[in-house]
Formats: structure tokens, sequence, C-alpha cells
């Protein structure tokens, strides 16, 4: 990914835990990574495709220089949160804030933290059991999903029954989506996904067969990516009703790169009468 880097920014202000660091002050230098696309920047040469980093700077010393933290870790923070707000294209900062001349008793050669930030996504994730209890299974997965300390459950679709598909000598099943936010990246939450799948005893066997718990990772944001190891949006999303009519139910109309309207796109979607709500 292409970044900017403002490096070595020198500042004065009054952070720190000690009386004396909030009464004389002390140098700050602070080192800033921009992570956002610059390829039409650099195409068009053109300042308004990419971060105005004198403008960055100003937005940085304002913080550097106002009210004082008592930590430098609070003051990298607020930096990340502010430079993360004020630019929607940011994907992901990171804040170095160095003290070079801590005003303390023993030598001290300098002391830094450093951060990285992400920018919360919203992700669609389809949930489909068709073995045991099924309801448990889709309630157990999402209790798990939430509890991660990166994930936060935000809406869920009604409860599906659903006539099974690709291999149909198998019991209904239940389906349904959600939509969680994270700062995990895609292939971090669907590690996690696939771990929370054999967490509640998926064992693969038969392709496409019965399954305690099956998780896609059907959105990540508006992100296009096809990778061995990932491909959103759901490569195969667009034909599945057992998939797209949950969706359609907690995002937007437009929310699918590469279908305009996922209402028209149901309209046009047979094999949806194999699906049936179970749970409103
Ligand atoms: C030809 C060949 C036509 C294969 C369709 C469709 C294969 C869907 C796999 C296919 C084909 C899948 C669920 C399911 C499965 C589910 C319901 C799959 C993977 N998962 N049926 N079949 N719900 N109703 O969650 O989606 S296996
Ligand atoms: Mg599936
Ligand atoms: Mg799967």
């Amino acid at each position: 990914m292409d970044k900017i880097v403002m490096s070595a920014m020198a500042f004065f202000g009054y952070h720190g835990v000690f009386p004396e660091e909030n009464k004389l002050g002390q140098r700050y230098i602070v080192d800033a990574e921009l992570v956002l696309p610059l390829s039409n920047a650099g195409r068009n040469d053109d300042l308004a495709e990419t971060i105005n980093y004198a403008e960055a700077y100003e937005l940085i010393k304002g913080i550097v220089e106002g009210p004082p933290f008592k930590l430098i870790e609070a003051l990298a923070e607020k930096l990340a949160d502010a430079l993360l707000e004020r630019y929607p294209e940011l994907s992901e900062v990171a804040i170095r804030v160095t003290k070079p001349n801590p005003p303390f008793a023993i030598y001290f050669a300098g002391v830094t933290v450093e951060i990285k930030r992400r920018r919360p996504v919203e992700a669609c994730i389809s949930l489909g059991s068709n073995l045991g209890d099924r309801m448990d299974y889709l309630e157990r997965a999402i209790r798990l999903l939430d509890q991660h300390p990166n994930v936060s459950v935000l809406r869920r679709s009604a409860v599906y029954e659903t006539d099974p598909v690709g291999y149909t000598d198998q019991g209904p099943f239940l389906n349904m989506a959600v939509a969680v936010k994270t700062d995990l990246t895609a292939e971090e939450l669907l590690a996690f996904m696939l771990e929370t799948e054999q967490v509640l005893g998926r064992v693969r066997e038969i392709r496409f067969g019965p399954r305690t718990l099956d998780l896609d990772l059907i959105l990540y944001g508006k992100e296009i990516k096809g990778t061995p190891q990932l491909t959103v949006p759901h490569p195969r999303m667009g034909e599945r009703a057992f998939v797209l009519i949950p969706l359609a139910e907690i995002v937007a109309d437009d929310a699918v790169p590469g279908i305009d309207s996922l209402a028209e796109r149901l309209k046009h979607l047979e094999g949806k009468d194999g699906v049936r709500i179970w749970i409103a």
C-alpha cells in the first residue's frame, strides 16, 4: 500500500506525568505514516487526489502543542484518531511520538511510543448450519464473533430455512447474515471465522456436505479483492438466494461492489423459493 511519511516533525509541548514536564515543557518529535492510495494523485499530478501534508502537519501541531496529556501513549492515540477522522481516504496510520530530552534524574537517550491504527471496517458474514441444533450453532457463532476484542456485531438478519444447494442429499439449512464492525484485516477476520467453525465442531468431509456451522465472508467494506487466500465480495454470492435474501436485510441496496441493486438482483434470482422465513 502507498503511504505518505512525515518524518521528525519537531514541536514544543507540555505532556507528561511529572509536574516539571507540565510546567517547563519539552521537545516532542513526531513521525506519521499515512496509508492511502496515491496512484491517482501521481497520475494526475493533482493535490486534490491526495492528502495535503502541510494541512496534516497543522492538524498534528495543534494537538501536540495543545492541551497536555499525561502519557505520550494518549497523545499518539489522539493523533491517530484525529487523522483517521479528518481524512476518510486513510485506511491506516502509524504514529511515533518521541521525547528526545526527557527531564528525568537518570540519563535517558530519549523515549518513543509507536502505534498503528486501522480504520474500522464494516464486514458482512453469511452463516449456515444444517446439523444438530442448528439455531444454537448460529447463536453461539454470533456470540463468539461478538466476544472477539476486535469484532462487534452491529446487525443481524432474520433466520431462514433453506433447501440445500450444490449437494442436495442433506437436510435443510438455517441461513442468516450479520454485519460486524472490525479493525481486523480481511485475512485476520477470515482466519478467526475458520477457527470459530472448528470450535463449533465443523468437520470437513463431503464437499458442499452437511456442517454444524459455515461462516462465509461476503463483504469487507467495499473492498474488491481476489487472492488465492480470499475473494471479496464472495465470488458466488450473486447467485445464492440463501445468501442474498438475508444480506439485503442488513446492508444498503448498493452495498455490494459489482451489484448495482440488491433488490433488482433478487427479483431475477431463481431458487428463491427454497428460502422461507424461520425466525423473523
Ligand atoms: C452447481 C454446482 C450449482 C454447485 C450449484 C451451490 C455449490 C452452492 C455449493 C453449486 C453450489 C454451494 C449451503 C447450501 C452449501 C447453505 C443452502 C454452497 C456450498 N451451503 N445450501 N449448500 N445453504 N441452502 O448454506 O453454497 S454448500
Ligand atoms: Mg457457505
Ligand atoms: Mg464456507
